[in-house]
């Protein structure tokens, strides 16, 4: 078995573990002032860990109401002033993302937070890393993950995510511990499911909201397994230029709000020749759950289908293509 799909199925028992883990930290009362007292605060990732903090950063704001924003370390390196300016009379923070906590953008990203006085918080999954060295405060998840493609580290960075939204709204953590026991009729059906889906020319993703960064999480994860070009846009854009290339041979996944909307939007896809597929709530065709709680189960859809696709093409997905665990300059 490739140590992916064995990743992929250890979120069944690594999630709980840093359900427990958060649940912990913040009862403990760790999370610091600072994202606490912050007018706005900044999300920061590379790659996989860019769109948790894109998912992360708009299911905060909706949770919160608290002002954030998601953007690459690059930015932040390269472009500060562009990007976040030089305010004096906001209070800032930031929360940083890695799994490796080495993404060197990430890491410079942290270091220009200090120049402009901007307090970070990092997550990551390695305890010796040069984010936790550059942070102020920093949550070390404890669990490890081996392969180069991201799959039970976005979820349970996610999940941390969430969890700190919904401690700040002063909300009981329990609703968290429910969708934990879904994960592994999720996984099951997602394997079931996807197996219809393994031939199609094109895929594309869409979602709204917190769920963008779910779409090109599921794009980034089918471009790594199975090595094609996969697109992923916020759901309605698709209908401004992108819809010309549609036609028969194309897979579009919906992450679906359940909103009316979005029903002349999948007729219009079928029309074109596409196969259209969602996923989401009451209704869907893959039903993950009502609540906007479950965002970090919705990503194993896209997980699976790329894990799938690889297999059918026999594409070994413990090698990308150009690709290393760590992504350094
Ligand atoms: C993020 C990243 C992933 C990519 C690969 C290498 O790194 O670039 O997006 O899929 O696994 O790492 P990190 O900053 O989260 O460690």
């Amino acid at each position: 078995m490739y140590i992916v799909e064995k990743e992929i199925k250890e979120q069944i028992t690594d999630l709980p573990r840093v359900f427990d883990y958060v649940k912990n930290y913040l009862k403990s009362n760790n999370l610091p002032e600072f994202i606490l007292n912050s007018d706005i605060i900044y999300f920061i990732g590379c790659g996989t860990s860019l769109y948790l903090s894109l998912s992360g950063s708009r299911f905060f704001t909706f949770k919160t109401n608290m002002e954030t924003k998601a953007l690459p370390g690059g930015e932040i390196w390269f472009s500060p002033k562009e990007n976040i300016g030089d305010f004096k009379n906001l209070r800032r923070s930031a929360i940083l993302i890695s799994r490796s906590g080495e993404s060197t953008e990430v890491v410079k990203a942290g270091e220009k937070f200090k120049e402009y006085g901007i307090p970070t918080l990092g997550i990551t999954l390695e305890e010796e890393s040069s984010l936790v060295k550059i942070s102020q405060n920093s949550i070390v998840l404890p669990i490890k993950e081996d392969a180069i493609v991201m799959t039970k580290s976005f979820s349970s960075m996610l999940l941390t995510i969430e969890m700190i939204a919904s401690f700040v709204k002063g909300e009981d953590l329990s609703i968290y511990k429910d969708l934990l026991n879904e994960i592994e009729k999720i996984i099951n059906t997602a394997n079931e499911l996807s197996s219809n889906y393994t031939h199609y020319n094109h895929y594309i993703f869409l979602g709204l909201g917190a769920e963008e960064g779910i779409a090109r999480e599921s794009a980034l994860k089918l471009e790594e397994m199975s090595l094609s070009k996969i697109e992923a846009y916020s759901t309605f854009e698709y209908r401004h230029g992108p819809k010309s290339l549609l036609e028969k041979g194309f897979l579009v996944s919906i992450y679906t709000k359940g909103i009316q909307a979005e029903e002349p939007l999948i007729d219009e896809l079928k029309s074109y020749g596409a196969e259209v597929i969602t996923i989401g709530g009451k209704g869907s065709d893959f039903y993950i759950s009502d609540l906007p709680e479950s965002l970090f189960l919705k990503v194993i859809w896209g997980q699976i289908l790329g894990l799938n696709i690889a297999k059918s093409k026999n594409i070994n997905v413990e090698s990308p293509r150009n690709l290393s665990k760590v992504v350094k300059f």
